[in-house]
């Protein structure tokens, strides 16, 4: 195929992943962008495909067939709380691909095959690659293997195989520096002298080590954020891999990928209040804590007063405005059908419901839209932290399904506290609160929340899934 052709094919299909992308700002075009890029994705494919450089079609279905078909069958059965080390597992994978590419690439431009007038294959070496080429495969695998293992790592913590609590060796910062100060070296002896083979071995072997050591300091519910770092990683280790291929198409999307990894990383540290380097460095947490981790700082003589699903019913039908405020709870519950159900029969009663979206609520980016979404509540009902909170104070009724940190009011005014400074829903501001959990337990942060001291709050204790279900029930009977 003519060269030229090729890359305006590539162009077009670029154009598609930022038009793509652009449309995933809203969940209104979401689906839209979505598909804008899967086509602009199946467009790059097909050229390259096409292109006469493909050696073997068969090497090709025969991956596409065996990686296609684990990919569409672990996505379609993973829990909508197991996304997040789905994710992580598929950046994982992007990294190592991006990492074999660069050595194959190294090693077939180092040893060209060319057949001899008998028709035998003989090596020669060739010494083809450039500075500037070898460098970029260098870098591929650097960060295509820091990839590999600090997304497994991350993958063992969400999912218990290893402890979810940071893991911190000693002189740990020192060991990571010295490792990086020698990957260093090895790649410009690398870059300097492509014979120098072995180089890139040791490479592949410290990058692999890196990626561990750097994410068993992060305790698990960080995990997260790290995700959403190491998917940036697998972006920046594919448009290095695009570099040697001189693959245009892969150097776009790989640095789309990157500088989208990157923001997002940046949008839930500033959710949660945290630099990225406490969050990588400061070993905080103690693993996640709805998974055990933390236990309840609750002061004795205070009490929280509780409300059956009865009065919270009653209290509701009555109200002007609702606000419901999801958090990780009603995605453990997998709540958000009946939540939705809930909403409807109040708006039907001439209630205004809203919900509120917290950045970091739940334990991905998105969660509660996701999950809201797939209840089908309709998105102009969404609304975000800073367009809700100044609705608070004219709202009937907070009604928190799930959330804990998300609504501390102790990020607003006690200095000492560890999520202090962190935006938070302004809950507390309401006429009257209604939070349903199950205990006075902490959350993620694993700290308590005075929220639920507080005079206009009342506790509805139990499973949100169940509790909702009794308010829609006695809101039917009413
Ligand atoms: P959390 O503060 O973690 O609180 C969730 C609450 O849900 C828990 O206190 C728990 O209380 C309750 N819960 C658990 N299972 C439940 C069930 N079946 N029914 C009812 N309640 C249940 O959640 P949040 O308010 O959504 O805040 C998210 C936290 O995660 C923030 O601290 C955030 O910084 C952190 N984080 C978020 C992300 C992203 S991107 N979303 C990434 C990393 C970290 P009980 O045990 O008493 O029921």
């Amino acid at each position: 195929m003519n060269e030229y052709l090729i890359n305006i094919i590539y162009l077009v299909a670029a154009a598609l992943f930022i038009f793509g992308l652009k449309k995933l700002s809203s969940p209104a075009t979401a689906r839209r962008g979505n598909l804008e890029a899967a086509l602009g994705m199946l467009i790059a494919i097909v050229v390259t495909l096409l292109d006469q450089q493909i050696l073997s079609f068969w090497w090709i279905i025969a991956g596409a067939i065996i990686g296609g078909g684990l990919g569409a069958w672990w996505a379609k059965t993973v829990q909508m709380t197991a996304m997040p080390q789905l994710v992580a597992v598929f950046n994982g994978f992007g990294g190592v691909a991006s990492a074999l590419v660069a050595l194959s690439e190294y090693h077939s431009s180092m040893s060209r095959t060319v057949a001899d007038a008998a028709g035998e294959i003989a090596a020669i070496t060739t010494g083809d690659p450039k500075v500037d080429t070898l460098i970029t495969m260098g870098l591929s695998v650097l960060i295509g293997m820091v990839t590999l293992t600090g997304s497994l790592v991350a993958f063992a913590k969400l999912q218990g195989l290893m402890t979810g609590a940071p893991i911190l060796l000693p002189a740990r910062h020192w060991l990571n520096l010295g490792l990086a100060a020698f990957a260093l070296i090895l790649g410009i002896v690398f870059a300097a002298n492509a014979e120098a083979g072995w180089a890139i071995w040791i490479i592949v072997v410290i990058a692999a080590a890196l990626g561990i050591l750097l994410t068993i300091p992060i305790g698990g519910a960080d995990m997260p954020v790290v995700i959403s770092l190491l998917n940036s990683y697998s972006g920046l280790a594919a448009a290095m891999s695009g570099f040697v291929l001189k693959n245009e198409a892969l150097i776009i999307s790989g640095s789309l990928v990157g500088a989208s990894g990157l923001i997002l990383t940046r949008i839930m540290c500033k959710g949660m209040n945290r630099s990225l380097a406490n969050v990588l460095f400061g070993g905080f947490g103690t693993g996640d804590a709805a998974a055990g981790g933390a236990t309840s700082s609750a002061d004795a003589n205070r009490t929280a007063k509780q409300m059956d699903a009865e009065d919270a019913a009653l209290v509701m039908e009555n109200a002007k405005q609702v606000i419901i405020v999801p958090g990780y709870g009603m995605a453990v519950a997998q709540a958000q059908h009946v939540v939705r159900e809930l909403g409807d029969l109040l708006e039907k009663r001439g209630v205004t419901v809203k919900y509120a979206i917290h950045p970091v609520a739940g334990r991905m980016p998105g969660h509660m839209n996701v999950l809201l979404a797939e209840a089908n509540v309709p998105y102009p009902q969404l609304y975000d932290l800073d367009d809700i909170n100044p609705d608070f104070d004219n709202t009937d009724v907070a009604l928190v399904i799930g959330a804990n940190d998300v609504t501390n009011p102790a990020a607003r005014t006690d200095t000492s506290s560890p999520i202090y400074g962190m935006p938070i829903l302004d809950v507390d501001k309401a006429k009257t609160v209604m939070v349903v959990k199950r205990s006075l337990n902490p959350g993620f942060a694993g700290i308590d929340n005075p929220l639920y001291y507080l005079t206009n709050t009342y506790m509805l204790f139990g499973d949100a899934k169940s509790m909702i279900t009794d308010v829609v029930g006695a809101l039917k009977a009413n």
